[in-house]
């Protein structure tokens, strides 16, 4: 059975019909060309023909307002091998360089769907692992270890730990490297893994960086796993999604895989070109098997729009076919005093994730994480940052709110 994957395209021009546009974009991403076809060959060539489902005008004021169009297209899943790059070269491939126009939003229909596996874990997984249910889940990230040995490694890595965070991720441009080369840096950090446990009692996911020419990942990242690892860290779009899919989809690779989104910023911020947030962070990285997905939020160093921010967290999290929800992870410049903010606009199903805001600290990277669970503490008990900082064992709060202040 087949059916039709619809794109939703957002087209800027000042003069053109869009109708046209419309009709120029579903016929020639599909059959080529079609009013010069002879009739025997149209009849043929008809369930390949793309299909126009609306095109809905906006009149441009002359001033700051452009005339634009949204217009939907649906293209029939037989012209296309059910994979993401055969999907994208579809709908986007040269349409991409063909003038002001972005993509907003693909539905795909349930027979491609059914390619994908999605998330292995996803967000309920990822829960299971760590047995936390109810409350945000806290993440922290190396930083400065570019260079660092073993020993040092370790050594952040326990301060992390003991500081009570949930994940420990990688920085993304830790690559492999001789001083901490991947089997060894897993086996160091999850000694200090245990470690730590051994003194809070909590568990917790390491993802190491999966790096490396692309024929080696898979290989890469069973090593890390029989090294102890039981997470990963991908910077997937210097990959490509496909590459996800086959490491998600991969049943010897049985830890949960948190996307990082370096390089998305040269495809969804400009409003004319590129593609969606929601599409590009959301839909396809789900689509593709992350069952952790990091982007910008709209209140720290690298700023998302918060419109733009809550249509990746929905597309994370609403229903898409059979897929698991993947864990939303607004990221970049985040300090407790924007945990409340995170938590008023994405309720409990959130990673809250610091680097800085946590290695930062004044008292140190331990206390750093006290921070944040203290912020997380007081913000599901409605109860203000302030108050919560001057409570007589909150010391780590009321340093970092003295440093970073509260957002409002
Ligand atoms: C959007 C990705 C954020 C990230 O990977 C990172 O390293 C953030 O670091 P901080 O929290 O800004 O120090």
């Amino acid at each position: 059975m087949s059916g039709v994957c619809v794109a939703t395209y957002r087209a800027f021009d000042d003069k053109a019909d869009f109708h046209k546009k419309a009709l120029s974009i579903a016929v020639g991403l599909t059959v080529g060309s079609w009013t010069e076809l002879p009739e025997a060959q149209k009849a043929s060539m008809e369930k390949h023909l793309g299909k126009v489902l609306s095109v809905e005008e906006h009149a441009g004021n002359g001033g700051a307002g452009e005339r634009y169009a949204d217009i939907r297209i649906a293209y029939p899943d037989i012209n296309f091998s059910r994979d993401l790059p055969a999907l994208l070269v579809t709908v986007f491939g040269k349409l991409s360089m063909d003038g002001k126009i972005k993509l907003l939003d693909l539905d795909v229909s349930e027979p491609f769907a059914s390619a994908f596996p999605g998330p292995k874990f996803g967000l309920g997984g990822i829960r299971e692992l760590l047995g936390v249910h109810e409350r945000p889940l806290l993440m922290s990230i190396f930083k400065s270890v570019v260079g660092y040995d073993l020993v040092n490694l370790k050594d952040q890595f326990y301060k992390q730990a003991l500081g009570g965070v949930d994940l420990i991720k990688d920085d993304e441009i830790l690559f492999e490297n001789p001083l901490t080369p991947l089997e060894k840096r897993v086996e160091a950090c999850m000694d200090a893994a245990r470690l730590a446990e051994a003194e809070t009692g909590q568990k917790l996911l390491y993802a190491v960086n999966l790096t490396g020419p692309t024929s080696k990942l898979a290989d890469n990242a069973r090593k890390a796993i029989a090294a102890g690892a039981n997470a990963l860290l991908f910077n997937v779009l210097a990959y490509g999604f496909d590459v996800l899919h086959e490491l998600s989809s991969d049943k010897s690779i049985n830890v949960p895989i948190a996307a990082h989104p370096a390089m998305a910023g040269a495809i969804y911020p400009s409003p004319h070109y590129g593609i969606s947030a929601s599409l590009l962070l959301g839909k396809l990285m789900r689509l593709a098997g992350a069952d952790l997905v990091l982007f910008p939020s709209p209140y720290g160093s690298v700023v998302m729009p918060k419109a733009e921010n809550l249509a990746v967290k929905e597309a994370l999290l609403q229903p898409l076919h059979q897929l698991r929800q993947s864990f939303p992870v607004p990221s970049a410049g985040i300090h407790p005093g924007l945990v409340p903010l995170i938590l008023q606009d994405f309720g409990t199903d959130v990673v809250v994730n610091a680097g800085g805001g946590i290695h930062g600290h004044k008292l140190g990277t331990a206390a750093g994480g006290h921070a944040f669970r203290q912020a997380i503490d007081a913000a599901l008990g409605g109860v203000d940052l302030e108050d919560a900082a001057a409570q007589p064992d909150h010391e780590a709060l009321k340093a970092a709110i003295e440093a970073w202040g509260i957002k409002r």
